[in-house]
């Protein structure tokens, strides 16, 4: 085991921030297959196929045919905890005696005001998922950096990594959370990556001498989307959904509040290929690039590639547009704009395992000129444009970038 000290990481974080633009985010032809994973896929059965099959059930029957990834199933149980422990915080906290709604007070690494709430779901995902036994590091929206999920080391500010812990969670605890006072949905967003084998601190070595190795251990968070091995996310509306991906196909899941479990009700999401509806915070658009303001204004008037005269629909929560998005087709975005050059979305923890999940639903996902899920993070806290949903259309846009 070695410890590391959290300024090694702000050390190599800082280094690094200047190195990013959105000029150097790769600008490979955007793949139109879904099937370029690091991983390989998991085979399931009718089981994981039969509707109004548990959780629980669901991931005994993946570990029984899939061996290999026993212990990420394992680590589906914290986070099934997780999703039902915030379902009923969320839900409590438009009580008066909850006292849980408004702000806590602190701003975060990225300048933002943080709500009680944040900070609330943010230890709740941090301790279901330590007791695990299988992570070794975090990141959250709501951590300045990775941490160590051993509350001694979190206390003295410092990362363990340990040999045998397998994965690293990526999260954003509650996203949409500035909904959360009006009672609109909100959301849970996980990653989870394989720990970096390659990964070993000479034990020998002290000071400076292993900064740079430690670095890169710490680095381990920084992993591009096609390295995920799992993503899920938990939707808090009129009813809890978990939808989830372990890289082969993707599966919705409902709460039954009289049994306490989350059902199979979504199996293999598959998202329209055309759709009708846009969903994007529009007060923007004309600060977005011309090519996706051309597009838009086709959908809008009806003279686009399908000749459809769209909608618009939009939460102001990823995960509640994300999620309508996948079940009733349509492109959801935040794409960059000229205040905004990179958007407003985080890559790690928002954009990556969102995307996973939409690829395995038959979607794209691109910053317009680049595949999302391609993107090396640079940063814990990176930010990326984005432009998701029903592959013809959002093959539009990626073509009318590549146009200019
Ligand atoms: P958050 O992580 O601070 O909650 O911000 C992310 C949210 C997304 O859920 C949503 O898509 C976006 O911010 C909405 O932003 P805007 O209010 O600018 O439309
Ligand atoms: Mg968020």
């Amino acid at each position: 085991m070695k410890i590391l000290s959290i300024a090694t990481f702000a050390l190599y974080a800082a280094s690094s921030v200047s190195a990013f633009t959105p000029a150097n985010i790769k600008t490979s032809t955007p793949s139109t297959t879904t099937q370029l994973y690091k991983t390989k896929a998991p085979v399931f059965d009718e089981v994981c196929d039969t509707t109004g099959v548990t959780l629980k059930r669901f991931m005994s029957e993946v570990a029984m045919l899939n061996p290999e990834i026993s212990e990420l199933t394992t680590l589906f149980g914290g986070i099934e905890t997780a999703c039902k422990a915030l379902t009923n915080l969320v839900k409590r906290s438009q009580l008066p005696s909850s006292e849980t709604l408004g702000y806590q007070g602190e701003v975060n690494v990225q300048g933002e005001d943080q709500k009680k709430l944040d900070v609330i779901s943010n230890d709740v995902l941090k301790r279901a998922l330590r007791f695990t036994g299988k992570l070794g590091v975090l990141a959250s929206e709501e951590e300045d950096t990775p941490v160590d999920i051993m509350p001694e080391n979190a206390k003295k500010s410092e990362i363990v990594i340990d040999e045998g812990e397998r994965y690293v969670a990526v999260f954003d605890p509650l996203d949409g959370s500035s909904n959360v006072d009006a009672g609109i949905p909100t959301g849970t967003i996980i990653g989870i990556y394989e720990h970096d084998e390659n990964c070993v601190v000479d034990e020998n070595c002290i000071g400076d001498e292993c900064t740079e190795q430690e670095a890169q251990c710490l680095a381990n968070t920084l992993q591009p989307g096609t390295n995920l091995v799992a993503a899920a996310y938990c939707l808090y509306s009129s009813s809890t959904f978990l939808v989830l991906t372990l890289g082969s196909g993707t599966y919705g899941f409902t709460l039954d509040e009289n049994i306490g479990e989350f059902v199979l009700s979504h199996p293999k999401i598959q998202i329209p290929e055309t759709s009708k509806i846009m969903s994007f915070n529009e007060a923007n658009t004309h600060l977005w690039d011309a090519p996706l303001q051309e597009v838009v204004t086709g959908w809008k008037t009806g003279t686009g590639k399908s000749g459809e005269t769209f909608s618009s629909r939009y939460i102001g929560s990823m995960v509640g547009d994300v999620h309508r998005t996948l079940l009733y087709g349509g492109v959801f975005g935040y794409p960059a704009d000229t205040k905004n050059t990179s958007g407003k979305l985080r890559l790690l923890y928002e954009g990556a395992p969102m995307s996973f999940i939409m690829e395995q639903a038959g979607g794209l996902s691109t910053t317009g000129t680049a595949r999302v899920m391609e993107i090396q993070p640079e940063i814990v806290h990176q930010r990326v444009p984005i432009v998701m949903g029903s592959k013809n259309d959002v093959q539009e846009v990626i073509d009318a970038y590549a146009a200019v």
